[in-house]
């Protein structure tokens, strides 16, 4: 038997990833520019052994069944293939995560999954590998192998493709990112299927890469400059912009809700009231809000007359992956 076990944090872009250049690879279009978390963070446990013949796969101690496994397996078979390993494995992943309202992530999952599995089989992986092994599960899981600041360098093949840490000074520790967690039922368009359809067929795609580089080199700057009046404008063009490109897909959709319209007015509104803050959106019409530490009760007092308690989700920066002993786990 052979057992390893992880915890991973999730991460938030500021700078968006949107779209596939290799779907099987997961090479992106664009690079771009994350910050791990604090309050989102999965726990995994992998177990090969001889004594079992099919992987089996425990999400929050409920039996996951065959398509999630699946998935699953498939990531496992590139962890056996590099350590030359025909052993199944019992996979055991605790989500923890402040609410219910759907904020488990991927990209602290695939992420505990490849630093478990990784360390079961005794491979040795440098930040960098590992974080190509993660990408191969999720892209966005190669960023959170890192804490604070990362940026997942697009590259063009599996070798090159792959997350770095941003050197920032601690500047992270400044910033708090506020959830504003909307309970509307949304059609679900996976965040998979929407940046594909978005690439395939949306007459805005092109505009959004062609901003990029000069949104990462904004972003970048700001960080080496503690600028964050800078960080939080170009966050908040960046997750406009794409979500500006879901509009003109066909079909076209959106993962904004009239609530998410509410928590982005009242972003803009704060602002010109003089409450520095700014937001971003992902796959699903949850709000995240960026703002100065220091000015993290002002905002939420702000909120609390807009929002209930249970819908506001506080998170700092969080650490990068850590793989745990026996002890910890
Ligand atoms: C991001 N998102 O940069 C972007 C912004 C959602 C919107 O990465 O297909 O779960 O597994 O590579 O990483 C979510 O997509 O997608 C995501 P796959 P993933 O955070």
């Amino acid at each position: 038997m052979f057992s390893g076990k992880a915890r991973a944090y999730t991460n938030i872009a500021l700078i968006k990833y949107w779209g596939k250049e290799n779907q099987d690879l997961i090479i992106p279009m664009n690079n771009s520019l994350s910050l791990t978390l604090d309050a989102f963070y999965t726990e995994t446990c992998v177990t090969f052994s001889e004594d079992i013949t099919e992987d089996l796969f425990y999400l929050d101690h409920q039996l996951q069944d065959s398509k999630a496994t699946l998935k699953v397996s498939r990531f496992l078979d590139l962890v056996r293939s590099k350590a030359d390993c025909s052993l199944h494995a019992v996979v055991k992943s605790q989500n923890f995560v402040p609410t219910a309202a759907g904020l488990a992530s991927s990209a602290s999952g695939l992420a505990a999954l490849a630093g478990a599995a990784s360390a079961a089989l005794n491979l040795t992986l440098s930040p960098e590998e590992l974080s190509r092994l993660a990408r191969r599960g999720s892209g966005s899981a190669c960023r959170s192998i890192y804490g604070g600041f990362a940026e997942w360098q697009k590259g063009d093949s599996d070798e090159t493709s792959y997350a770095t840490s941003i050197p920032s000074d601690g500047f992270e520790n400044d910033l708090s990112m506020v959830f504003v967690v909307v309970n509307d039922a949304q059609k679900d368009i996976s965040s998979r299927d929407g940046m594909q359809r978005t690439v395939e067929t949306s007459a805005f795609y092109n505009g959004w890469l062609q901003t990029i580089s000069q949104d990462l080199a904004k972003a970048k700057k700001a960080i080496a400059n503690k600028d964050f009046t800078a960080l939080g404008e170009v966050t908040e063009a960046s997750a406009l912009k794409m979500h500006g490109t879901t509009l003109a897909a066909t079909p076209p959709f959106t993962y904004w809700s009239a609530e998410s319209m509410k928590a982005m007015n009242l972003v803009r509104h704060f602002r010109e009231s003089g409450l520095p803050c700014y937001f971003t959106m992902d796959a699903g019409p949850n709000v995240k809000i960026l703002v100065e530490r220091k000015n993290e009760a002002a905002l939420l007092n702000a909120l609390k007359d807009q929002f209930n308690a249970q819908q506001i989700v506080v998170a700092h920066a969080g650490p990068k992956i850590e793989i745990l002993t026996e002890e910890e786990a």
